[in-house]
């Protein structure tokens, strides 16, 4: 018997959390209502694929902003609710949008009307026995912490997060039990571009600083909260599961040329850092040389080593879209493309294909990285985003064929299913990304469709804002139903 075995016809272990993920800036929109404040993304321009978006100083009169409306799921929640219900999802990931709870950042008490809209749609979820899984800052920074306070440059930041994450667990203590505390809190190792340091820390590199030393200091004290908040959320309820959460790309090395391994090993370190930290709650050696050799000095502070030790997670969250691959020696046969990986030396592989938007299609990397994740940490893995950005095309009779997203996905359950019932990985749930279309977090489109569900609105904000079920709807709502024998 081989792992392909495991392709089908083969169930999921009884209670693994089916469902689908989201992030408030990207589909509640109500960015102004009931008495919300401003964040980090609400100033955040549209762009599209090769134009980045631009962060703009304050919201412009005449700008269009795709995240202030996004899909208006905020006034929508109960109808959407409903339709998540009939898909049959067993858990539904989303995140509290800090500024909807402090406006500010910095208030003595909470926004009562922000409190009570994610009190209302925890009650609809649970209505419908759908479990919440909640992320507790998904690039929802409040605009003044930034502006104000430098973001996470300011150690004052991380008890404002701790305060926030407070409120939320003692708030929703008996209804929330699956919590993450910072979204995809690595993606910021890729300095070269601003959006991450600035959505993830409400940060940005001035003239003449080193980018990757401000990364890093942001970083210590976003560990630190990240860290704070599960001590904190342990004491309230210890039953809550409290999650990292990192954006895990990958990384292959384009031949068996040691030199190729070597680099690949040393690129993954972009990856490792933060959850090493928030999962074995202590700074890797790695790092501490990198520090040494680069001269980045780290806020740390006496006590901070043992809140790092003693706020470590009970489980590891990850997104996983495409791999990547590097090459040391740029000027062979690979003619020096650099290809968009994100990452230096990083190059295409000749043996995956990539979506329109770039992104490599590959469902083994997912088995790999189950397989390294687990290894590595020895806890329980949950794989909070996944999926297939894609445009598509209402017919006239109103169906939306999507056998490119249905494709993708099923044979990402079935790298998912080898991990699982052939490899023995330890893995809670798997929550595909965009279980409705939202607005795109790199570009701000609502054209990179995810979802199972279709929404009239394009890129400009028109649009009846309709539901529609894509035929990847039915053929989810089977793979839940069957618990994964189904594909
Ligand atoms: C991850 C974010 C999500 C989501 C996803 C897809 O980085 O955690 O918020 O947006 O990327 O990216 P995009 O929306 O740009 O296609």
């Amino acid at each position: 018997m081989t792992a392909s075995d495991f392709n089908e016809k083969k169930r999921m272990p009884e209670g693994f959390l089916w469902g689908g993920a989201l992030a408030a800036h990207q589909f509640e929109g109500g960015w102004n209502a009931g008495g919300k404040g401003p964040s980090v993304v609400d100033v955040l321009t549209a762009g599209e694929h090769g134009v980045p978006r631009r962060i703009s100083d304050k919201v412009e009169e005449n700008e269009f902003y795709p995240n202030h409306e996004a899909i208006d799921f905020y006034h929508r929640y109960k109808e959407d609710v409903a339709l998540f219900a009939e898909m049959g999802l067993k858990a539904l990931r989303t995140s509290i949008g800090w500024s909807r709870i402090f406006p500010n950042g910095d208030e003595e008490q909470p926004n009562e009307e922000g409190l009570q809209f994610y009190d209302d749609l925890f009650d609809e979820l649970l209505k419908h026995g759908i479990e919440p899984v909640i992320t507790l800052s998904h690039f929802e920074m409040p605009l003044h912490l930034a502006r104000e306070y430098g973001g996470f440059r300011s150690r004052k930041v991380v008890n404002f997060f701790v305060k926030f994450a407070e409120v939320c667990f003692d708030r929703y203590k008996d209804k929330v039990k699956y919590w993450m505390t910072f979204n995809e809190i690595n993606n910021k190792m890729d300095v070269r571009n601003p959006l991450f340091l600035w959505t993830n820390s409400g940060v940005i590199v001035e003239e003449g600083e080193n980018a990757r030393e401000v990364m890093y200091r942001a970083g210590h004290h976003e560990l630190l909260a990240s860290a704070l908040s599960v001590i904190k959320g342990k004491a309230i309820n210890p039953d809550f599961l409290i999650g990292a959460m990192a954006s895990h790309v990958p990384i292959y090395p384009f031949s068996s040329n040691p030199e190729d391994v070597m680099l690949a090993e040393e690129s993954m370190r972009e990856r490792y850092f933060f959850p090493d930290v928030q999962v074995r709650g202590y700074y890797p050696s790695y790092a501490l040389k990198e520090f040494e050799r680069e001269g980045i000095s780290i806020p740390f502070e006496d006590g901070d080593a043992e809140i790092l030790k003693r706020g470590t997670v009970d489980y590891l969250g990850f997104s996983y879209y495409m791999s990547t691959t590097v090459k040391s020696d740029m000027q062979d046969d690979t003619d020096g493309k650099v290809f968009n990986g994100g990452l230096a030396n990083s190059v295409e592989n000749p043996y995956i294909k990539s979506s329109d938007w770039g992104w490599a299609i590959d469902p083994t990397g997912l088995r790999y990285t189950l397989n390294r994740f687990y290894d590595r940490y020895q806890i329980p893995l949950f794989i909070v985003e996944n999926g297939f950005g894609a445009v598509d095309n209402v017919e006239d009779d109103g169906s939306i064929h999507d056998p490119q997203r249905i494709d993708y996905l099923r044979s990402h359950i079935e790298a998912v299913k080898q991990a699982v019932l052939y490899d023995g990985v330890d893995l809670m749930g798997y929550t595909p990304w965009g279980i409705i279309d939202i607005v795109s977090f790199t570009t701000g489109e609502m054209k990179k469709r995810y979802g199972m569900i279709y929404v009239d609105r394009d890129n400009q904000g028109n649009g009846s804002m309709q539901r529609m079920k894509k035929d990847s709807f039915e053929w989810y709502r089977k793979v839940i139903e069957s618990n994964g024998e189904e594909l």
